[in-house]
Parts: structure tokens; sequence; C-alpha cells
């Protein structure tokens, strides 16, 4: 099957579909756009949102909806109830979205014209980027109590001795905060992000040194 992923590095939906296919071991041709390219996804689906996948040149979006129709072999158990992951990601969003933007437009991602809107888009909703970098200290520590609870959890996957999908759905969400400066993960959480990272072949920015 031809597989095409368009994806933004940083996004954790597009992360989670890279992470699957990378542990699926499925080659697939990778297109990462943009944040400024309006007309690519616009022209595949009607709407600016990523990720897209192009089944033989048929696109789909939804990151699960995409993930599920991967996992043939339901390899990564993608059909179970996924609403603990859910909920995890739910409780972290804010806080990691909050300390990580301000940081993600410095990587190579981003080229000016894209980060300039890039951070005109978000800061109409989370308010200007440096006042969130005040705010870093409070977003740390409204994450905290939320890993500890993770690490309660890891067996040494989630809930499981094997890696799953909320695996990978949590790992794609925490990921964008190794961008940011003094960040620390607790050593359990550090050490199953990395675990997660080998068994799918992660790479966050090998796209752009390619
Ligand atoms: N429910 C969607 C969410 C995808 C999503 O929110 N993507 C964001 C990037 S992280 C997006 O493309 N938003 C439109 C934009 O940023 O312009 C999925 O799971 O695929």
């Amino acid at each position: 099957m031809g597989l095409v992923l368009y994806h933004y590095v940083h996004c954790p939906y597009c992360v989670r579909v890279r992470m699957s296919l990378g542990f699926l071991n499925l080659p697939y041709d990778s297109r990462p756009l943009a944040y400024d390219d309006l007309k690519t996804p616009t022209d595949l689906i009607g709407v600016k949102i990523l990720p897209i996948m192009s089944f033989d040149a048929v696109p789909m979006r939804e990151s699960l909806d995409i993930i599920r129709r991967l996992d043939v072999k339901n390899k990564l158990q993608s059909n179970a109830d996924l609403s603990k992951a859910e909920a995890f990601i739910k409780d972290v969003n804010n806080a990691v979205h909050s300390l990580a933007m301000p940081y993600w437009i410095q990587t190579a991602e981003f080229t000016p014209s894209a980060r300039a809107y890039f951070q005109k888009q978000k800061e109409e909703k989370r308010g200007p980027f440096k006042d969130l970098v005040k705010k870093a200290p409070a977003f740390k520590e409204e994450l905290l109590p939320l890993l500890m609870n993770l690490e309660k959890n890891l067996e040494p996957f989630f809930e499981s001795a094997n890696l799953t999908l909320k695996d990978i759905m949590i790992a794609a969400h925490l990921w964008g905060l190794y961008v940011v400066p003094e960040f620390q993960f607790p050593d359990k959480i550090h050490a199953y992000l990395q675990s997660v990272k080998e068994l799918c072949q992660f790479n966050y920015h090998q796209d752009l040194w390619s």
C-alpha cells in the first residue's frame, strides 16, 4: 500500500502516527508541512488539519482512525478502550502546550513565515508567548503530580507489560517537552519515553535533517 503522511513535526497527533508507523515497521513517504502551508491540507481534505495519511492516494484524517487502519493485526491493541490515555492527555495538554509552544517555533521545523503565523494563531488563544515563558514554573508544577501518577501506572508500559497504542498516545503528547530548556522529566518517565522511542524507531526531527 502506498502511504504518504502529511504532518507537522511538533504536532502530538502527528507524532503518534509516526510512532505507530515505526512500531509496525511500515515504510511511508514523510511530508513535513510548513505550518503556514494552508493549500496542501485544504486541497487534500478541505480543511487545514494534520495529520493526513494518503492511502493509495486516498486521503484520510484523524490520527486514531489512521492508526487503526494501519494496525491490521492489532499489534498495538488499537481497538482497546483508550479512555485512560485520553484522560491523561486532557490533563497534561494545557501545560505541555504552554511550555512547548514558545520553543517549538525556534526549531528547524519553522521557516520565518511559518513561525510568525504559528505565533499569531496561538497567541490569540493562549496570550503572548513571553508570558507563557514567564509562567513556566507554574506549568511545570501542574505537570509534576500528573507525571508522578503516570509513573505509578507503568508496568513498565501503561498498565501493561507490552507497548500498546496508549503508550504511543502518552509519549507523543509528552515528547514536545524535550525542546523546553531546563525541563527535566523524572528519571522513570524519561526511561519510559526512551523505550517507547526505541520500539517505535522514532526520531523527532529526522525528516528535517535527512
Ligand atoms: N483529532 C485530530 C486532532 C489533530 C490536530 O489537532 N492537529 C492540529 C495540529 S497539533 C492541527 O492541525 N490544527 C490546525 C492548525 O493548527 O492550523 C487528530 O487526532 O488527528
